[in-house]
């Protein structure tokens, strides 16, 4: 049975899109929405065009016709906080077409409607690029509200950018987790997150699909979620995911300044 087969699969909220309050009423009930085919595709496939280019030129993307299939150079996976802060992530996060993505009109109206108010889009926003068979990196089972802080009443929005097969990756979100509070999150290997044993919680599933581009995803900080593991043999999962809140509640000062800075200070560190 693939990985995939376990998923039951998201419920699609887009027929709720005009009936705010069913909206908010179903991300209280199950911690997340999904809305087939939210963004615009051009939008999203010319923000991929950009990125793979960028990625032919440091070597880790082929160039040529197949460009757009986003198939991998070959060689060693690049992994941690090296490929975190390497040139090429230097240049999307600072790429206007990326920054502009999570500032989208529709997303915005969303959000104001969503949580009924003036909302900010927090700068710490984030592309993810994932190689095949890269197991050793996937982002285990977590909770966002570990690492972002703030207010738990913050909202992740995950895209992939181009189609998304389960084979590829894809994030799964354990529905109804958020209702149980902060989980302890511990070393996983090389990664922070949640043990499979603290995750059996009454009430909750799995779930995941096969993401098309201009999907949307969204949750809640608390809601648990994970990434599925790269098992194509050559193709790259590219991703983002970028974060939204109430302008007056509480905010942590890493969420407002580029990730970039913080993955620099990041390295410094180390
Ligand atoms: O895309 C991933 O691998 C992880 C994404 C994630 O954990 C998030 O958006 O909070």
């Amino acid at each position: 049975m693939s990985e995939h087969e376990k998923f039951d699969e998201f419920e699609d909220s887009r027929d709720l899109l005009d009936n705010p309050a069913q909206l908010r009423q179903r991300l209280l009930d199950k911690g997340y929405l999904f809305f087939r085919g939210f963004m615009d595709q051009q939008t999203m496939l010319d923000l991929r065009r950009e990125i793979l280019e960028r990625a032919v030129k440091y070597g880790y993307a082929k160039p040529g016709d197949d460009l757009m299939e986003g198939l991998f150079a070959g060689g060693e996976y690049p992994t941690g906080l090296k490929f975190a802060t390497s040139p090429l992530f230097k240049e999307i996060f600072h790429s206007e077409r990326f920054n502009a993505l999570p500032q989208n009109e529709s997303l915005i109206q969303l959000f104001t409607q969503l949580l009924e108010g003036e909302i900010v889009n927090h700068r710490r926003r984030l592309c993810r690029i994932t190689f095949p068979q890269s197991f050793t990196e996937t982002t285990p089972a977590h909770q966002d509200y570990h690492y972002i802080q703030g207010t738990q009443e913050t909202f992740t929005v995950w895209m992939s950018c181009g189609d998304c097969p389960p084979e590829l990756g894809g994030l799964a979100v354990l529905e109804g987790s958020h209702k149980a509070g902060k989980i302890e999150h511990v070393q996983i290997n090389r990664l922070v997150g949640i043990p499979d044993d603290k995750l059996n919680i009454p009430g909750t599933r799995w779930r995941s699909t096969h993401f098309k581009t201009g999907d949307v995803l969204l949750f809640h900080s608390l809601t648990v979620h994970k990434a599925l593991d790269n098992r194509t043999t050559d193709h790259l999962r590219i991703s983002m995911d970028f974060r939204y809140q109430r302008k007056n509640d509480a905010i942590d000062p890493a969420s407002m300044e580029n990730h970039w800075s913080t993955l620099e200070a990041l390295a410094e560190q180390k």
